[in-house]
């Protein structure tokens, strides 16, 4: 809540252009039911003509005067809460950006959508219109009661009598309102996540075959939405003519006690039309006061899951005196790490010394703990014991900056942004030289098909049928890790879509630029036999570690997918032997 006030305190010159049009405004308003009063009682009974022009004039130039005051309130409170909201969104976009691997884990996409557009829509409804209604509304109660009541006392009691009820039903309707205003919503989040999915997924569905089980499933969710609605007309419907009845029943009473006080001649009937038409300014702001409450308590609920998520620091933050290499080499190494998921034990006493220049290769089946192992080096999470080294500094001590600068990784799913060829490579790399974008295109084989769309580089990816091969996604990617130039590389297992000519190629090029500590995460062996160490993960644990030499006379697990995927030729050598 701190948050929101302090970025509407910075708003305060536009607020207050507004709070001032919009009590000009209401001070307009106030003379409406006067000179309307007096053109009756000095006009029509009282045959001033002359007074008509004046009257008419003052009404004309209200009206004008009031939509010029109108339009400069609305738009000052309009102006001053869109910049709220702005810098609202921005501050929660950059804080979640900030937050670590282990809150993506836990929060679903959708609820953190959900907080970055309809929270916020919720608060600037509340602190735009909610806001300025409220104020408004207050005011021309407060205003048109002390009028009424100069008036005429006794009316002014009369036409009080039914508030109460009035706001009664008026609250009543609004808490069944509010209930079925948040099913809808809820509801609405369901089909929206429905139809979501089902467009993300298409593919999936027809390769299964499920379209009709699909499309059932959401017209039963669209049915419950039409039902939802449907019992809040209902309850409109029921509650709104009430409502209505007791305002009307309100001028009833005024104008027949009224009436006996004109008959008498207590009263001008001038004075009891303008009467009248004041109570309608008591009436309104109670009829809105539920509506205007309900938006103000949706506003505080929304704050509230907003400061939540305010709440929610980064497990990973840089130290508070944060180090940095003399010289960045990109020797990396693991001393006794374990890791835990939640209490889950995914990685058990692992000793890894990567040297600068040097190619560590893991195998393992999946789930082995492979990608959660080179997790570690970025400091994506921080091990559970242990520590992870980089050019001898516990990378917890280390300058986050500086460590995932050094640090390239090739994720295992390639997430590509909607933008061009180009943008998806340079992505987070800063200035990029020319010649190291092009040497980067080259070795990994990007721009063999980058050539050949008519756009190159400036091909925005996702659009207009622009769709890439899943080997070509990878390669993408691969290009930019590479243009980093980072002194550590990691490819998790990157290379799984390209055929073995085009991943030896790669390889190849890799070879060539040198220079940089690799770990490559792969499951063929002609993709890790050429690395310094090849690690063979089990359950978390390494179980054969050595050259691809040395492996093979172990005659283990690696030796076994050494044969399985060589099957033919070593037979065909073993054979050749005998
Ligand atoms: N795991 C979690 N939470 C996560 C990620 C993984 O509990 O956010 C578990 C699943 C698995 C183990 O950790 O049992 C290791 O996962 P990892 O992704 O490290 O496995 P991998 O060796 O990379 O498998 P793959 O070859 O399928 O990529
Ligand atoms: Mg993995």
């Amino acid at each position: 809540m701190k948050r929101l006030l302090r970025l509407i305190a910075k708003q305060w010159i536009t607020y207050a252009l507004g709070f001032t049009a919009l009590v000009l405004a209401i001070v307009l308003d106030m003379y409406n039911p006067y000179y309307v009063g007096s053109i009756i009682d000095r006009v029509i009974l009282g045959g001033e003509l002359a007074y008509l022009k004046t009257a008419l004039l003052a009404l004309v130039g209200i009206t004008f005067a009031r939509a010029v005051l109108g339009y400069t309130k609305e738009y000052m409170f309009d102006l001053s809460s869109s910049k709220v909201i702005v810098e609202l969104r921005k501050k929660l976009f950059d804080h979640i950006q900030g937050l670590s691997f282990a809150f993506f884990d836990r929060n679903n996409t959708g609820e953190l959508m959900s907080r970055i557009k309809e929270d916020t829509d919720n608060i600037m409804s509340a602190i735009c219109y909610g806001f300025m209604l409220f104020l408004e509304q207050v005011i021309y109660f407060g205003v048109a009661t002390v009028i009424l009541f100069t008036i005429d006392w006794r009316l002014a009691l009369v036409s009080l009598v039914t508030m109460p009820l009035i706001e009664y039903v008026v609250f009543r309707l609004e808490k069944q309102v509010g209930k079925q205003y948040e099913k809808i919503s809820d509801q609405r989040a369901v089909l929206n996540m429905t139809a979501q999915e089902n467009i993300a997924g298409v593919r999936v569905v027809k390769a299964f075959g499920r379209e009709k089980h699909e499309i059932l499933k959401f017209l039963k969710q669209n049915e419950e939405n039409y039902r939802i609605n449907y019992d809040l007309v209902k309850s409109m419907a029921t509650y709104n003519p009430l409502i209505e009845f007791l305002s009307n029943l309100v001028s009833v009473l005024v104008i027949t006690a009224g009436g006996y006080f004109v008959i008498g001649g207590e009263m001008s009937l001038g004075t009891l039309v303008a009467f009248s038409n004041y109570i309608w300014m008591l009436i309104w702001p109670l009829r809105m006061m539920g509506w205007l409450t309900s938006v103000l308590a949706q506003c505080v609920a929304s704050v509230k899951k907003i400061d939540k998520l305010f709440d929610e620091e980064p497990d990973i933050k840089n130290y508070q005196d944060p180090k940095v290499p003399e010289e960045i080499k990109g020797h990396v190494e693991f001393r006794d790490v374990c890791f835990e998921y939640d209490g889950a034990s995914v990685l058990k006493d692992i000793n890894i010394d990567a040297r600068p220049g040097g190619t560590i290769a893991i195998m393992g089946m999946t789930g082995a703990g492979k990608t959660t192992l080179i997790n570690l080096i970025g400091r994506y999470y921080d091990c559970t014991s242990g520590s992870v080294y980089f050019d001898g500094i516990d990378v917890r001590e280390m300058d986050l900056a500086v460590l995932r600068k050094n640090v390239s990784v090739v994720m295992q799913d390639t997430f590509l942004f909607s933008d061009t060829i180009e943008a998806n490579i340079k992505f987070g790399a800063g200035e990029v030289p020319d010649e190291v974008f092009r040497a980067a295109c080259r070795d990994a084989m990007v721009d063999e098909f980058v050539s050949q769309m008519p756009d190159g580089y400036q091909t925005v990816i996702g659009e207009r049928g622009i769709g890439l091969s899943g080997g070509q996604k990878q390669r993408i990617s691969i290009a930019r890790a590479l243009v980093r130039d980072a002194k550590v590389l990691v490819l998790d297992d990157s290379t799984s879509a390209l055929d073995m000519e085009t991943e030896y190629a790669i390889q190849w090029a890799m070879e060539r630029r040198k220079g940089f500590t690799c770990f490559i995460i792969a499951h063929r062996i002609s993709a890790v036999k050429n690395a310094d160490e090849i690690l063979y993960f089990e359950d978390g644990r390494i179980v054969e570690r050595g050259t691809h030499d040395e492996l093979l006379r172990l005659r283990g697990r690696y030796y076994e997918t050494y044969r399985e995927q060589y099957r033919d030729y070593v037979e065909a050598l073993e054979k050749e032997v005998v």
